[in-house]
């Protein structure tokens, strides 16, 4: 797939003020906090600040949508795991982006971001405890690549599947910087919202 067009269209706070009466399939993107979730939806589009690489992490817990060629959205989820975040948003982040996982109808799949160089953290097994549970499919991608070896990308792999009971499920492992599993990934965001993929619920 070849992205031609990307713009930011809305901050959700919640499901409720999502965009509405539209068809477009939707792909969420969720991480923690610093995880390189902007660098990789800035690198993916091809622009240098669509969306913000952000220096307060973890404030803002909203869905931001960005339409991709006028036919699909990607939603940039808040991260989370910023350890000044106060415990009283926390929660609300767990209800807000469980509710959209649970009830938003247009999701057709998630990219999971997971650091290629940490164990992944309570809160990214939860995450993924939640996308199997609502049956979304995910692909998981290990950002930061290029800060590690090869030898020691197969090692945190390894990691990352124990710690997630993965079994034959993709790892991807990419570079905003490199630009290293950026093709791959536009290939398979494009399979993923395909017509007639759309999960209703
Ligand atoms: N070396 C390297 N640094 C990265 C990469 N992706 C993000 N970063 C850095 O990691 C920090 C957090 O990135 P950001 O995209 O803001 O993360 P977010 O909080 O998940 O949106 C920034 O300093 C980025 O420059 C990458 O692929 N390679
Ligand atoms: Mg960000």
């Amino acid at each position: 797939m070849k992205i031609t067009s990307a713009e930011f269209v809305t901050s959700a706070p919640g499901i409720k003020l999502c965009p509405e009466g539209q068809e477009y399939p939707e792909i969420g993107f969720s991480g923690r906090s610093n995880v390189g979730k902007s660098s990789l939806i800035n690198k993916l589009v091809n622009r240098k600040n669509l969306a913000r690489t952000s220096k307060t992490p973890g404030r803002t817990q909203l869905l931001n949508y960005f339409l991709i060629n006028n036919a699909f959205y990607i939603v940039d989820f808040p991260g989370y795991g910023y350890a000044k975040v106060p415990q009283n948003i926390r929660a609300s982040w767990g209800k807000m982006v469980e509710g959209y996982l649970k009830n938003r109808k247009e999701l057709c799949g998630v990219v999971l971001l997971l650091d290629i160089r940490h164990k992944p953290t309570g809160q990214d097994e939860q995450m993924f405890k939640w996308l199997q549970h609502y049956n979304i499919p995910t692909l998981l991608v290990a950002t930061k690549a290029d800060k590690l070896s090869r030898s020691q990308q197969i090692k945190q792999e390894k990691v990352i599947r124990t710690t997630l009971g993965l079994d034959e499920e993709k790892i991807l492992l990419f570079s905003s910087m490199t630009g290293q599993g950026k093709d791959e990934l536009l290939e398979l965001l494009g399979e993923i919202v395909k017509p007639g993929v759309m999960i209703s619920q």
